[in-house]
């Protein structure tokens, strides 16, 4: 479709006022919002992604155009929410320590509350300690951990350690996801599931609460 190729070739442009424009045309045509956040948005993300590793950007250019793709975002959110669904858990969620990329996390976030959870987001450089704190202050369902770098993968390990360490939290279930984190990994530090996009994250994380339910005995409803 044009317009969601436009959408993605003035992300990778870096035009943040043309963006707004597209985004605004492309809604007014009544093109889905999901479909321009996956068939516009994230493939230009992605095209970003293999200029920057080529060198054709650079940090600041691939920091403005993240920038740029998350106010993209926030034109959509209110069309992606859907506000009559019922709260179905409560996740806990961040970028793990040293790490500073949101923008996939983010999504999880925006897909998560679409769905009807309640989602408490720590943000980016989330230490092992924060998580541990905050999730037994919350009395959180799911802890979900994002990590885009290699140097930062280890950070993901440690944290579930700490968790399954903790008397009061060792029974939350965990969810892990980055473009550098597989199957794999999660298997090898004992997370219960891999994210691999937003939508996925979701299923994920639908089916840990489902098997909660079942575990604890309660036939329906609400777990929080
Ligand atoms: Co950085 N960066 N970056 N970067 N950056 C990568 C990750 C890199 C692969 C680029 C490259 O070399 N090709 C590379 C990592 C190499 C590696 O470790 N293997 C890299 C590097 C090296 C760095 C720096 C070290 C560069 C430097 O300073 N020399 C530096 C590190 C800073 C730090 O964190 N300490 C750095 C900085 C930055 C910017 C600040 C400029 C910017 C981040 C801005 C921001 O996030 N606010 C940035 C960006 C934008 C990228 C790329 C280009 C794009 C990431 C992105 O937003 N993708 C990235 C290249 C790439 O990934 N191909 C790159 C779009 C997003 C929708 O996808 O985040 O993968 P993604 O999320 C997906 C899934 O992974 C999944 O769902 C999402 C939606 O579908 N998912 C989950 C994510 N989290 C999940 C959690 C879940 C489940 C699923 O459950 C909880």
């Amino acid at each position: 479709m044009d317009e969601l190729k436009a959408i993605q070739d003035i992300l990778i442009a870096g035009d943040g006022t043309a963006l707004v424009e597209e985004i605004n045309k492309a809604v007014s045509q009544n093109i889905r919002p999901e479909k321009i956040l996956y068939e516009g948005l994230i493939p230009g993300m992605d095209v970003i992604g293999q200029k920057f590793k080529n060198d054709e950007l650079y940090i600041p250019e691939v920091f403005q155009r993240a920038n740029i793709f998350k106010q993209s975002v926030d034109i959509l959110k209110p069309l992606i929410m859907n506000k009559d669904v019922k709260t179905i858990g409560k996740v806990l969620i961040g970028t793990v320590k040293g790490d500073m990329h949101d923008v996939g996390k983010n999504l999880v976030v925006l897909m998560l509350e679409a769905s009807g959870f309640e989602v408490i987001d720590l943000g980016v450089d989330v230490a092992v300690e924060t998580f541990v704190k905050e999730a037994k202050e919350n009395d959180v369902n799911i802890i979900g951990m994002s990590a885009l770098l290699t140097t930062t993968m280890p950070n993901i390990k440690k944290t579930i350690q700490a968790i399954k360490e903790n008397e009061l939290i060792k029974n939350v279930k965990t969810i892990i996801g980055g473009a550098c984190i597989s199957q794999a990994f999660a298997d090898e530090v004992g997370a219960n599931a891999y994210g691999h996009d937003a939508i996925d994250a979701v299923e994920k994380i639908k089916m840990l609460i489902s098997r909660m339910i079942s575990r604890i005995g309660i036939y329906a409803g609400t777990i929080t």
